[in-house]
């Protein structure tokens, strides 16, 4: 039947569904069949691939039928199919917080997103920082951006690297995601759905998660906020393996349960002392470590 159509979801409020349809370039309003909600249990979020039924094509409305099998989910923004993070970090106003960077690259590592980290502000760098802080996360096996607004550099790249991806932003607040974002929206969003209503630019913090796409293909997501991110559901025993420097030397440690911390015989730790991975980062290692070991330990009490 050719009322049924394939799409994204671009946002989601009060039980009405944006869809796009990206072959027509489309945007319809779509609710979900009831028999859908009894059946699946599971509601549709921003950023699902879902199957759909035109119900009026001039008023461009239709019901979702289907959803397609999720990748990843969040519900803290409330998003699907992450494929990309774009971590930012400004090298000052505010003081870049290297723990939050570290906690969201876990996060990716564990749902299976590619970090990208976006070292913002470059203009406001007097002592090398962001070349130090862009050191240690490319060493470390990530990819850097060094970004500013003022000196008008990093966007070209970064536009180059959201091809194809639903890519969402986070990082603390006053870092620049907005100012990053409406760049981006300015000068490659495709103009689908109503144009009016793109961005709400300005001191409006946006309340509802929505996705926007690009030329290039691909989408951002402007959010309310990744920032709050913690490594809660990551394993203690898991967690040195989602450091990408300390994984090719992870098995080799004398003890199988090594937690990289005091045992003997412990290949991070050589790795740390030679030099070969960011003694920081490291450290930070432990201190996470220690949390989760420690929710682990008390997870019946309360
Ligand atoms: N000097 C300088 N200032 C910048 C740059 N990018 C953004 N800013 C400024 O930093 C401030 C915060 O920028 P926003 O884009 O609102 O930051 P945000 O990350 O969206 O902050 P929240 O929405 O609170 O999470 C604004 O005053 C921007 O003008 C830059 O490259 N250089
Ligand atoms: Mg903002
Ligand atoms: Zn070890």
């Amino acid at each position: 039947m050719d009322n049924i159509r394939q799409g994204i979801i671009l946002k989601g409020v009060g039980g009405f569904y944006d869809v796009l349809d990206q072959e027509a370039g489309l945007v319809y309003t779509c609710k979900v069949r009831g028999v859908h909600r009894k059946s699946g249990g599971i509601s549709p979020l921003p950023g699902d691939s879902v199957t759909f039924r035109v119900i009026d094509e001039k008023g461009l409305t239709g019901f979702i039928d289907v959803i397609g099998e999720r990748k990843n989910e969040f519900a803290r923004p409330p998003v699907a199919n992450i494929d990309q993070l774009a971590i930012v970090l400004a090298v000052k106003s505010p003081e870049p917080d290297l723990s939050l960077a570290d906690k969201l690259l876990i996060t990716c590592e564990a749902k299976d997103i590619s970090p990208l980290i976006l070292i913002n502000k470059i203009d406001l760098d007097e002592g090398g920082s962001a070349e130090c802080i862009g050191r240690i996360y490319k060493k470390a096996g990530y990819r850097v951006i060094l970004v500013s607004k003022v000196l008008d550099t990093g966007y070209d790249e970064l536009h180059k690297e959201l091809k194809g991806c639903k890519t969402a932003f986070a990082g603390q607040s006053g870092v620049g995601k907005s100012t990053i974002l409406n760049r981006i929206l300015n000068n490659w969003a495709m103009e689908t759905g109503e144009v009016s209503e793109r961005i709400q630019r300005g001191r409006h913090t946006t309340r509802h998660v929505q996705l926007f796409e690009l030329d290039v293909g691909g989408f951002v997501l402007d959010t309310p906020g990744f920032s709050a991110y913690s490594v809660c559901d990551v394993e203690h025993t898991e967690l040195a393996s989602h450091y990408p420097e300390f994984r090719k030397v992870i098995g080799e440690c004398r003890f199988t349960s090594c937690s990289h911390i005091n045992e003997p015989g412990c290949r991070v730790r050589e790795l740390v002392e030679k030099g070969k991975a960011d003694a920081e980062r490291y450290k930070r290692y432990v201190q996470y470590y220690r949390e989760l070991k420690e929710a682990y330990d008390n997870r019946y009490r309360r």
